[in-house]
């Protein structure tokens, strides 16, 4: 480990915006799971692991809790979600910096994470207001139809390192106002961040009231045993995973074995097309954005494009120079725009994907570590563009790293096929200026995925949409439109006031 001044630095700050934020000090020390920070590998907390046994009381006050919670008024439920909001407001800038220091985003991406966690409670503050059922035209005269949405019980989050905040408040807000109760497990990768913001979920459950039941929001922190231990559980009902393909593979058999709804959020291996007609001044700072943003870590990183043969000379030398100039640094330090990855698995692994391309006959810009003697513990590099001969070998596999492949085109529908040509089905974005190839596009016949954008790249959505993906990605809907529907379960209510009993489908069953 590297016990240099800015690393000592490090650690210090993460404890003063803990303890602002309401964590105490005793909570970072002493425990036996270190939070470490990529940014140079330093150990920043050791923190308290949670047993199974711990896991399974943390899911009975959960569940204790949804009994009294489900009886509150939504909009009241609404209130707590508004508190959350104003918390997370007051704290966005020492949030955000947690999350930089935890994850390693560059400023304006952490900051922009808890906008995010900001924006969907105002979404769902709304949302308790809008809890809508149908009301359903029946077939037999003097009776009603209709639907009622109640809360499903214990929710439970299990997120990435990635977006270690932002994906438990898409699912956490939503679940809250819907009546449910939240026992979170954290990334192991990321424990402080979750232990922030359970201490600002408190801090607005005490101004909330006394009707907010204790239990509500349980956090639980380690490994995937007390992942296990929450999927297993049948006292939880929805269990929303946000990982890797292998991950929900494992997840999804086994919630669906004890009958319990999954929200999987798997990988991406998203895509853009460039088509003759791209306004390619736009098409490269989309590229270079949701391609090397992140450090290539989000789930809707872009990782495939897919260019027309006519643009390609225009484009991709303009890209590999964008590419071996941008600011790999610090996260926190001014003008960075590209900070680590999250530790040495993540290296090695960008490391073989390469050495893969290149096996298949790939020509790889850049994509070496670079700061290794000033942060030997630290995993940045610069990142990769790989001109690869066709969509082959680690092209058709998500590594999470910053590694751009590009791939020729000459026909449109050959470009789509390529785009829908992978497992995953996360997001994806073509950048024309023709509209039939864009509505093309985002029509039936177009992208496969869960997200089609068009002249802006595959990441950064907005919390008002519903954010999720097909196939491999494993189907979940998150955030925003109707993805509350998840999180409650669906009675359809028939009511007879006629005083009579007509049987639906003209059945007759007269008993004297
Ligand atoms: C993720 O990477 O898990 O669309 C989520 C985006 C973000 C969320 C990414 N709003 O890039």
């Amino acid at each position: 480990m590297t016990v240099g001044l800015d690393t000592v630095k490090f650690a210090e700050e993460t404890i003063k915006l803990m303890e602002r934020m309401g964590v105490a000090r005793a909570a970072l020390e002493g425990g036996t799971l270190a939070a470490t920070s990529p940014n140079s590998g330093e150990t920043l907390a050791m923190i308290t692991e949670n047993s199974a046994a711990e896991t399974s009381a943390a899911i009975g006050r959960a569940h204790d809790a949804f009994k009294e919670w489900r009886k509150l008024p939504a909009p009241r439920r609404g209130e707590l979600v508004r508190l959350l909001g104003e918390e997370l407001r007051s704290c966005k800038d020492d949030l955000g910096k947690l999350v930089s220091l935890e994850a390693g985003k560059i400023t304006s991406e952490g900051l922009g994470e808890v906008q995010e966690m900001i924006d969907i409670c105002d979404f769902a503050v709304g949302l308790s207001r809008q809890l809508y059922g149908l009301t359903i035209a029946t077939e037999r005269s003097g009776h009603r139809m209709m639907e009622t949405w109640h809360p499903s019980g214990v929710v439970g989050v299990i997120s990435a390192f990635n977006f270690p905040v932002a994906v438990w408040s898409w699912n956490a807000a939503l679940a809250f106002v819907c009546g449910d109760s939240v026992v979170w497990k954290p990334s192991e990768k990321s424990p402080l961040t979750a232990m922030a913001v359970q201490a600002l979920y408190e801090r607005a459950a005490a101004k909330f009231g006394d009707d907010v039941p204790k239990g509500l929001l349980e956090v639980i922190q380690g490994g995937s045993k007390i992942g296990e231990t929450l999927v297993d559980d049948k006292r939880v009902p929805v269990i929303s995973a946000t990982g890797s393909t292998r991950m929900g593979l494992q997840v999804g058999p086994r919630v669906a074995q004890r009958f319990g709804k999954s929200i999987l959020e798997l990988g991406g291996n998203n895509a853009a097309i460039v088509t003759p007609s791209a306004d390619l001044d736009l098409t490269l700072r989309g590229v270079a954005f949701a391609a090397m943003g992140t450090c290539g870590q989000r789930c809707t990183s872009l990782r495939r494009l897919i260019t027309h043969d006519s643009v390609y000379d225009s484009l991709i030398p303009r890209l590999i120079k964008a590419y071996a100039s941008v600011k790999i640094g610090i996260p926190t330090e001014e003008g960075t725009l590209i900070g680590p990855l999250i530790d040495k698995d993540a290296f090695d692994n960008m490391q073989y994907a390469l050495e893969a391309a290149k096996a298949a006959g790939g020509i790889v810009h850049g994509g070496g570590r670079v700061m290794a003697d000033e942060y030997p513990d630290a995993y940045y590099v610069q990142p990769a563009i790989v001109e690869m001969p066709g969509q082959v070998g680690p092209v058709l596999e998500e590594t999470f790293a910053p590694i751009l492949y590009v791939v020729r085109y000459s026909d449109f529908d050959e470009a789509v096929e390529i785009q829908n040509g992978v497992g995953a089905g996360l997001s994806s974005s073509i950048f024309t200026q023709d509209i039939g190839e864009a509505e093309s596009f985002v029509s039936v016949t177009g992208s496969d995925c869960g997200i089609a954008n068009v002249n802006i790249g595959p990441s950064g959505a907005e919390i008002g949409g519903a954010f999720g993906g097909e196939k491999e990605t494993g189907g979940g809907r998150e955030a925003g439109s109707d993805a509350w529907k998840a999180y409650m379960r669906r009675a359809t209510n028939t009511i007879n006031y006629s005083g009579a009993l007509p049987l639906a489908q003209g059945v007759k069953f007269d008993v004297e």
